[in-house]
């Protein structure tokens, strides 16, 4: 192949995905992440990392409040990076991380979990919920997790890396997986009613290898 040929290849950039209940900050850590002004939100956007990599990131541009919390399969296509996001401010929103978490590994198997607790700056913010993110982290089985403000910047550039290194561990995993696990496989969808998994104490298996 012509060396000006491969220059022109499109390289496949990485994608994460916004998951959480309506009203916990997902828009706001998109148009923060990104870049992009609110009100431009068209679900899609590049974030661009310190060392030039570019990632696309979805917002669920508010289908969670329609669908009953189902996002559907092409939300999570292709997902290397699934961040769950919570409102530190409301233990409601951290309860149903479970199933955000369950339908995130139905449909994006492979995807690394980030677990965000966002409104860190909330005069409401949980104390007891902020000081046990990390045994949540290890409940929901997710490689990271970090407390952002989207109000006053807290944790965002940490984020933004963290987003880089998932999507690198699932570059490394993917690439050490034989082919015929790497494609999307049916399986059975699960339960979305199981309010009280997210109490379960038995930690989940976190894919990412940190
Ligand atoms: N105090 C505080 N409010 C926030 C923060 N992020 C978002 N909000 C507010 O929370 C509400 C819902 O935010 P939005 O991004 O639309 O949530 P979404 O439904 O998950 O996309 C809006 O009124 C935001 O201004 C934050 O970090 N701190
Ligand atoms: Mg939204």
């Amino acid at each position: 192949m012509e060396a000006d040929q491969a220059d022109t290849i499109p390289v496949r950039r990485d994608t994460a995905v916004l998951a959480g209940n309506f009203g916990v900050g997902k828009t706001s850590l998109f148009h923060r992440l990104t870049g992009t002004a609110p009100g431009t939100n068209r679900g899609s956007a590049v974030l661009r990392l310190q060392n030039g990599t570019r990632i696309q990131l979805m917002d669920t541009c508010d289908m969670e409040r329609f669908e009953n919390k189902s996002l559907t399969v092409s939300y999570y296509r292709d997902a290397a990076c699934v961040l769950l996001v919570a409102d530190a401010s409301d233990a409601r929103s951290v309860q149903s991380l479970q199933n955000w978490r369950d339908s995130a590994g139905f449909y994006a198997p492979r995807a690394q979990m980030i677990l965000v607790f966002n409104k860190g700056d909330s005069p409401d913010a949980d104390g007891i919920l902020l000081s046990s993110i990390e045994s949540y982290q290890q409940r929901l089985g997710c490689c990271y997790s970090v407390v952002t403000s989207t109000k006053t910047g807290q944790g965002i550039d940490l984020l933004r890396d963290r987003i880089g290194a998932a999507c690198r561990q699932f570059r490394r995993n993917t690439l050490q997986l034989p082919d015929q696990h790497r494609s999307f496989q049916l399986q059975r969808e699960p339960s979305r009613q199981s309010s009280t998994a997210a109490t379960d104490d038995a930690p989940q298996k976190s894919r990412c290898g940190c």
